[in-house]
């Protein structure tokens, strides 16, 4: 019995006697191990190099691909590897991105995708923007993934913070109201800034100047389709100067008083000479951001009597003519907006103001629902509905059920029934061909 328990005692040891040669190893003697390792990886790389690829590099005279070592800086190399057609003749545009350095892998993660699906084969710019200045990580992260050339700028404060003319007491009893109310990003001054900015500041951004046309892009949002085509291409063909791809009700009690603001500006603007007027009901979309009637099942839901019924185009996604947004007509309605604050002492949303304008300012027929890309953007996402759209442009698409393409809380039907009608891209080709 005695000499049972002795040699029990004796292999309770084993255990403590591997951990304490196991830290003797790592602290010392793995080191050496490990650097005589790297030593003769080094040495194997160096001979492999020397005798077999400068061999190959040398009789395909550099028609193949030099193989890398991902485990080595200075052999690795970058290389694009796409099927870009260096003659193709880009439209003057940029890819955008509004970003937070600590967004940087949702912002790896877009742009990932967006160069995969489309940008790999043309290589538009990138520019991102940024309140405070961008950090050497996300410069630096952000350039390799980009296919195009890679631009940063810093928002001056003055586009950027909110204005001296908010009375800053009562805004703060606004924000705690809307807190207590519920309202999404109610509490939310950095929020307010982003809003007000992408509503009235982003293009007035000096690295903008030398582009025609942005598409935005936010950090964490999905491409899910191929792209069947060059959505700048299309945009300028076409003398185009919005596109979007999903269209749903915005809440309301983040802009209750925006319609009032809008209807005295339509006011203001119809007093004027016929000449001199920027709103032209005849030929605007103004029926689609108005129209209340029901579409199938489904109609607006809207608390307040205002004529506006909600509908606007979501902003994370937009393809945009900066020349539009740059003009003289676009500038004025977004003064009249500011000079009000609904901005602050509200919430007033980039999309709602960017839809209402373009509703209002623009012929129907230049804004454009690009169908046929698949997108999401939490909490919604949208695909091409038919099988061969789905296979033809090799879509991944989350749940079709989420699809909220014409589901009820899309303003896609109400588009095609008092916007400019509906329109789909393939149809078009296969009308003019
Ligand atoms: N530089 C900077 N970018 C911001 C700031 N706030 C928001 N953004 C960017 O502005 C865009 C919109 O902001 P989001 O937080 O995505 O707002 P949202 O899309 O309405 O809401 P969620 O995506 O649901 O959070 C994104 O591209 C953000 O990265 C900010 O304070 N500074
Ligand atoms: C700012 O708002 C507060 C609260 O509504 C009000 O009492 C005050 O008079 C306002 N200040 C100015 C300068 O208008
Ligand atoms: C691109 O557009 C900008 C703004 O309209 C213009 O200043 C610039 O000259 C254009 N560049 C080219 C190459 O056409
Ligand atoms: C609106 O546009 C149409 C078509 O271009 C034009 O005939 C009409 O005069 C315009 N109306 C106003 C008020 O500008
Ligand atoms: C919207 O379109 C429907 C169907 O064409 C039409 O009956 C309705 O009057 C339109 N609404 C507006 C506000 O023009
Ligand atoms: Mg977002």
């Amino acid at each position: 019995m005695l000499r049972i328990r002795k040699s029990l005692l004796l292999l309770s040891f084993i255990p403590i006697l591997y951990t304490i040669i196991r830290i003797c190893w790592i602290v010392g003697i793995r080191h050496k191990i490990s650097n005589s390792y790297h030593l003769k990886s080094n040495e194997i790389n160096i001979r492999y190099d020397n005798i077999q690829r400068r061999k190959f590099v040398f009789e395909f005279q550099n028609k193949i691909k030099l193989s890398s070592n991902s485990f080595d800086s200075n052999v690795f190399r970058y290389k694009l590897d796409n099927d870009f057609d260096p003659n193709y003749e880009k439209i003057n545009a940029t890819i955008l991105m509004l970003v937070r350095n600590e967004e940087l892998e949702g912002a790896l993660d877009s742009m990932r995708q967006l160069e995969d699906r489309f940008n790999r084969r043309y290589h538009y710019d990138w520019v991102f923007l940024n309140d405070v200045p961008f950090t050497p990580e996300f410069k630096e992260a952000t350039t390799f993934m980009a296919s195009g050339d890679a631009q940063y700028a810093l928002i001056p404060p003055e586009d950027w913070n909110c204005p001296s003319s908010i009375n800053q007491t009562q805004f703060e009893i606004n924000l705690a109201q809307m807190q207590d109310d519920g309202v999404l990003y109610g509490n939310s001054k950095s929020y307010r800034n982003m809003c007000r900015f992408n509503s009235g500041y982003f293009f007035r951004q000096k690295i903008l100047d030398q582009y025609d046309y942005y598409f935005r892009v936010e950090p964490n949002v999905k491409y899910f389709c191929d792209f069947p085509y060059d959505p700048f291409k299309i945009m300028e063909q076409r003398k185009l100067k919005y596109g979007w791809v999903i269209g749903l009700y915005e809440y309301e009690n983040t802009i209750e008083t925006l319609w009032d603001t809008v209807a005295e500006y339509i006011k203001f603007d119809q007093d004027k000479s016929i000449t001199n007027r920027d709103i032209n009901m005849s030929t605007n979309a103004y029926n689609f951001i108005t129209d209340k009637s029901q579409i199938g099942e489904f109609g607006p839901v809207t608390g307040s009597n205002s004529d506006y019924n909600l509908c606007h185009f979501w902003s994370n996604f937009e393809i945009g003519d900066l020349n539009f947004f740059r003009s003289d007509k676009y500038i004025k309605f977004f003064e009249y907006l500011d000079q009000s604050g609904g901005f602050y002492y509200e919430r007033w949303g980039d999309a709602p103001v960017h839809s209402i304008a373009v509703s209002l300012l623009l012929n129907k027929d230049e804004i454009i629902h690009f169908d046929e890309i698949g997108y999401a953007h939490a909490p919604f996402n949208t695909c091409p509905i038919s099988d061969i759209g789905l296979l033809s442009h090799r879509c991944r698409c989350q749940d079709s059920t989420d699809n909220i393409a014409i589901d009820k809380h899309s303003c896609l039907m109400r588009w095609w029934k008092n916007g400019s009608g509906k329109f789909f891209m393939q149809e078009d080709n296969y009308i003019e061909s």
